[in-house]
């Protein structure tokens, strides 16, 4: 028999065996957002990757559009160990480590690139070092992006717009007074409720990247949308402790390498999703777009929040993470 064949053959029994024996370990991940979004095409990615490098020992099962629950549901999961992986925005976060607050002040960051060299630094890693105490281990921060804002009833183009409005936010209290500090009417409600809430005109409008108002068709149910940019929303690729702790250190490898190797996969084509999706929702709504000076009166109306939670996130970490934004504007 040629090497090729004996090769092929191996490669064949192995393929039966796994497929006879089944994975050692199954990872349930679950996300929020549908299947077309760049997280559901990142954490395809990640399955690729972690199903080939493990030799077929861990296999992954993907969930989309809320199948296995909202992000804090889905973090409960994780804790009691009925889900092994999920990747939810930084803001329902904070419900288990207050800390995450830091990312939910208005205009920290001026663009993607200071947050990843946030993220990246040793700010996101302590940040991510507090999750075990809390049954979950954070692999990577991937990207969900800068949050734009939508409506059913004007065009908005300065703070004073948006008084009336009733808005829905993530379940976050520092999005809930930025709202409210710029004259909204805001909410908290699960992702998963948030279309029929508009189309049931339960609310006004929302606030998410571009990509998700497009991929979500909000589009269908909302007439205006703006540029705000108010916040940048981290995602967390989350695993749960319980599991992590019992997966053999090589595996604990494939999988981390995995997740990193996937989070610049999932920034890059996040970028040129929301910039794509933005030129093509310009067809669908009436979008604003800023000047600067437009942008700077929302920033200006945001302020307060930042002294308003000063203490409840801790001045030595708001003064740290400036610090650090200045030394990269250097
Ligand atoms: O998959 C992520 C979603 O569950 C959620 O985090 C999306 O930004 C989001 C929102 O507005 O809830």
């Amino acid at each position: 028999m040629k090497l090729k064949s004996v090769f092929a053959a191996i490669l064949l029994v192995a393929f039966f065996a796994a497929a006879a024996f089944g994975a050692e370990y199954t990872i349930n991940a679950g996300i929020g957002l549908n299947d077309k979004s760049a997280q559901f095409q990142s954490l395809k990615f990640f399955k690729e990757v972690v199903e080939k490098n493990s030799g077929g020992k861990i296999e992954v099962v993907l969930f989309h559009s809320s199948q296995l629950g909202d992000d804090r549901t889905m973090m409960e999961a994780l804790k009691m160990g009925t889900q092994e992986m999920t990747c939810p925005s930084t803001a329902p976060m904070t419900a288990f480590v207050n800390a995450y607050k830091i990312y939910d002040l208005p205009f920290l960051f001026a663009n993607e690139e200071v947050a990843d060299y946030i993220l990246d630094g040793p700010v996101g890693k302590k940040l991510l070092d507090m999750l075990p105490a809390q049954g979950m281990v954070g692999l990577a921060y991937w990207e969900n992006g800068f949050r734009m804002l939508t409506n059913n009833s004007h065009s908005v183009k300065a703070p004073e717009d948006l008084k009336g409005l009733k808005i829905r936010t993530m379940e976050n209290p520092i999005h809930l007074a930025a709202f409210k500090v710029m004259g909204a009417n805001p909410t908290p409600m699960a992702f998963g409720e948030l279309f029929s809430a508009m189309q049931q005109k339960v609310v006004d409008g929302q606030e998410n990247p571009w990509g998700t108002i497009f991929l979500q068709n909000y589009f269908e149910v909302q007439k205006f949308a703006t540029d705000t940019g108010h916040v940048y929303s981290p995602f967390v690729l989350l695993i749960g402790k319980g599991f992590w702790d019992g997966l053999p250190d090589d595996m604990k490898a494939v999988v981390q390498d995995a997740a990193d190797q996937a989070k610049i996969h999932n920034r890059e084509l996040n970028r040129k999703m929301n910039a794509e999706y933005l030129e093509k929702l310009k067809e669908k709504m009436e979008v604003t777009i800023l000047t600067p000076e437009q942008k700077a009166a929302f920033q200006e109306a945001c302020q307060p929040i930042y002294d308003q939670f000063a203490k409840d996130i801790g001045e030595d970490l708001i003064k740290e993470v400036q610090q650090f934004i200045s030394e990269y504007k250097k």
